[in-house]
C-alpha cells in the first residue's frame, strides 16, 4: 500500500507549519479539530503534487489523549504512519480483514469516522514493527 501520510506529534500546528512551509516548500491544504481523538490536525503536501504523501501535525487539545500521551511519553515528532487502503465502499474493512487474517489485529473492531471525512483504523506498535499504523480510505 502506498503510504498516505506521516503523523507528526507538535505542540503547536502553526509552529510546526511554518518550519514545513519556510524549509520544505509544503503547503496547507486542510486543517480541522477531530474531536473524537483530542487533536487538532494539520495536512500539508508538495504543492506539485497535492493529492501524494502528506504531512499530518497532530497538536493535542486535552492532556488524556492518545498523542498527549504519546508526547508526555516519548517527546515529540513521528507518531504514525497512514498507508491508502483504497477509496471504495469497505476498502479500510477489507484491509484491516487481510491484516487480521495474517496475524497484526486492528486496534478497533470497525472503521470509524478520521479526519477528511475518510474511515480510519489503527494497528498497535506492538504488531507493526515498533510503528503505530493507520489504514486510512473509503
Ligand atoms: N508509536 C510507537 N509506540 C507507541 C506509540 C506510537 N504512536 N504510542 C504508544 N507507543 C508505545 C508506548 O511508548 C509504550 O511502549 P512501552 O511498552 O515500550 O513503554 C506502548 O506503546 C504502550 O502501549 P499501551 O499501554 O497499549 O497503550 P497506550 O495507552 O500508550 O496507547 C495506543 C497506545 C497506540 C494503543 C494508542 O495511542 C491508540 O489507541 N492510538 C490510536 C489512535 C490515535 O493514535 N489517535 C491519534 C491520531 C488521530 C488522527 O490521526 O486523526
Amino acid at each position: 500500500m502506498k503510504i498516505d501520510h506521516v503523523g507528526v506529534a507538535v505542540r503547536s500546528l502553526d509552529e510546526a507549519a511554518a518550519f514545513y512551509r519556510r524549509h520544505l516548500g509544503l503547503v496547507e491544504t486542510h486543517r480541522e479539530e477531530v474531536a473524537a481523538q483530542k487533536v487538532k490536525v494539520a495536512f500539508l503536501s508538495d504543492p506539485a503534487d497535492p493529492s501524494g504523501t502528506s504531512v499530518e501535525l497532530l497538536e493535542p487539545t486535552s492532556p488524556d489523549g492518545a498523542v498527549a500521551k504519546f508526547i508526555a511519553a516519548r517527546g515529540l515528532g513521528m507518531h504514525h504512519l497512514a498507508f491508502d487502503a483504497g477509496r471504495g465502499a469497505g476498502s479500510v474493512a477489507s484491509a484491516m480483514e487481510r491484516m487480521r487474517a495474517g496475524g497484526a489485529p486492528p486496534l478497533e473492531n470497525a472503521p470509524r469516522p478520521g479526519a477528511r471525512g475518510h474511515q480510519v483504523c489503527f494497528f498497535h506498535p506492538k504488531h507493526c514493527a515498533g510503528v503505530l499504523v493507520e489504514l486510512v480510505g473509503g
